[in-house]
């Protein structure tokens, strides 16, 4: 089999059903995946319905309806097929579209999952356009929310741009005029909206001496090169609409800072997605920006806000959008600075903090990535949190780097042995992973992690995710 045959045969048993129930996940891609999906099934003129979960496990099964509509996993699934078989769905009537490492399983439910066949670098998203695609040449249009979902889960992010099938898409994307792709553009979040004295100090990938976390070195370094930073009116101006020879007059003297200080060059630039349909300096101009207005809408429990814009909504959906994502940075802002000010537990090959309750379980993978950059970067982050209406579970989220992996370390690996030791379920990717774990046995927990990692490091690296 091939992800190709997958591919035809999951689009025809599709185009069978009358109904269907798309079970599909919270965040970006999940959010992405689900609207292209529901899309290409209301074109085909199947009847379908969303659900949305935070995480498939046993205390949100029950929002998996036990009725006879088509069931259809999005971005979840592979990895708790199980939990499918106790809720007591046939296996004729699932499919799972996913991109995450499967558990096995009694009942072999029917997967479209790109994984298994080497392709680690393209997201749900990603798989449900292929089925959308196959299912009617004329949703290529999709190929933008596709793009989307797999830049929101950082696809792109490794090789400086997306690679393999998901950059199929972005190119198909492009043919048909809703993709602008800039190669070798500046490798840097907020292109689109912030400021650019901002964008430059906040970006930390490569780490610019003098300007990342530096706003007054960035001010200071465009000041010196004869960037205006406003527009006339005074408005900020963003990367975006900088003109050819400012952006070429910003990147060489960048790439100059970085040779002074002995730094790498190669991840200062990167293959950027825009949308040419977009308004100009708005989130939803660019793959990066519009997975994080996705992810704001995941985080105030409002994906079908994310999935009206997905579909088109510029109105009042996006409005809404735009409020959650000013409070969603509030947030990770405040708990970043809640893990530098408390500061973390290290032990030999892990660091990790527990956050209680003061903050929302759907942030703190983002805030731990964020707080890597800032804490020992050659150690993975653990973070626990508690869920207000769990009163069993903890749930964990770590964050590693590229350098580390590269040195043969497995998050997914990790935290799937250690959480199934303690009766909990774990899952993700080498990078960035996450658990649930009874909430008493964290300490035995965070112990074995540390010991999983250990013996990792001791094997000789694979150099890849
Ligand atoms: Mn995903």
């Amino acid at each position: 089999m091939s992800l190709g045959e997958d591919v035809r045969f999951a689009a025809h048993e599709i185009m069978e059903q009358e109904e269907v129930t798309i079970i599909s996940h919270i965040d970006a891609d999940g959010i992405a995946g689900e609207a292209i999906l529901a899309q290409a099934l209301s074109r085909a003129e199947i009847k379908t319905h969303s659900v949305f979960v935070r995480q498939l496990e046993p205390l949100t099964m029950h929002l998996v309806p036990q009725d006879d509509t088509f069931k259809l996993f999005c971005d979840l699934g592979a990895g708790q097929q199980n939990l499918l078989e106790e809720r007591g769905l046939p296996e004729d009537n699932v499919l799972i579209v996913d991109h995450h490492v499967s558990q096995p399983c009694e009942m072999e439910y029917r997967q479209v999952n790109c994984l298994p066949y080497g392709h680690t670098k393209m997201s749900a998203a990603g798989v449900a356009y292929f089925i959308a695609k196959e299912m009617d040449s004329g949703n290529v249009d999709l190929s933008k929310i596709a793009v989307v979902g797999n830049v929101g889960d950082m696809m792109a992010r490794e090789d400086c741009g997306l690679t393999g099938p998901a950059r199929e898409i972005a190119l198909e994307g492009r043919d048909h005029g809703c993709i602008d792709i800039r190669a070798r553009d500046l490798n840097a979040y907020g292109t689109s909206t912030r400021p650019l004295h901002i964008c430059l100090a906040y970006s930390d990938d490569p780490l610019i001496p003098g300007i990342s976390n530096n706003i007054n070195g960035a001010r200071q370094f465009l000041r010196k090169l004869g960037i205006p930073l406003q527009a006339e009116g005074g408005r900020w101006r963003v990367w975006e609409e900088l003109d050819a020879d400012e952006k070429r007059r910003v990147t060489s003297a960048l790439v100059q800072q970085l040779i002074a200080c002995g730094e790498p060059v190669d991840r200062l630039f990167s293959e950027t997605y825009l949308f040419p349909d977009e308004f100009v300096r708005t989130p939803v101009r660019n793959a990066q920006e519009f997975a994080t207005l996705l992810n704001a809408c995941g985080r105030w429990s409002q994906p079908r806000v994310g999935g009206a814009i997905c579909r088109g909504d510029r109105l009042s959906a996006y409005r809404e959008a735009e409020h959650m994502l000013a409070n969603h940075r509030a947030v990770i802002r405040e708990l970043l600075q809640y893990i530098l000010d408390t500061g973390v537990a290290e032990l030999s090959h892990v660091q990790y903090i527990h956050v209680g309750r003061k903050f929302p379980d759907t942030i703190v993978g983002i805030g731990a990535g964020m707080a890597l950059s800032k804490l020992n970067i050659h150690k993975p982050i653990m973070i626990m949190v508690e869920q207000p209406e769990d009163p069993v579970f903890t749930k964990v989220s770590m964050r590693t780097t590229e350098r580390v992996i590269a040195k043969g370390i497995d998050l997914q690996q990790a935290l799937t042995v250690a959480s199934a030791e303690v009766g909990g379920a774990g899952g993700g990717h080498k990078i960035a992973a996450g658990a649930f774990i009874p909430r008493e046995s964290e300490e035995v927990f965070i112990n074995r992690v540390n010991e999983l990692l250990a013996g990792q490091s001791a094997q000789p690296g694979q150099g890849h995710c």
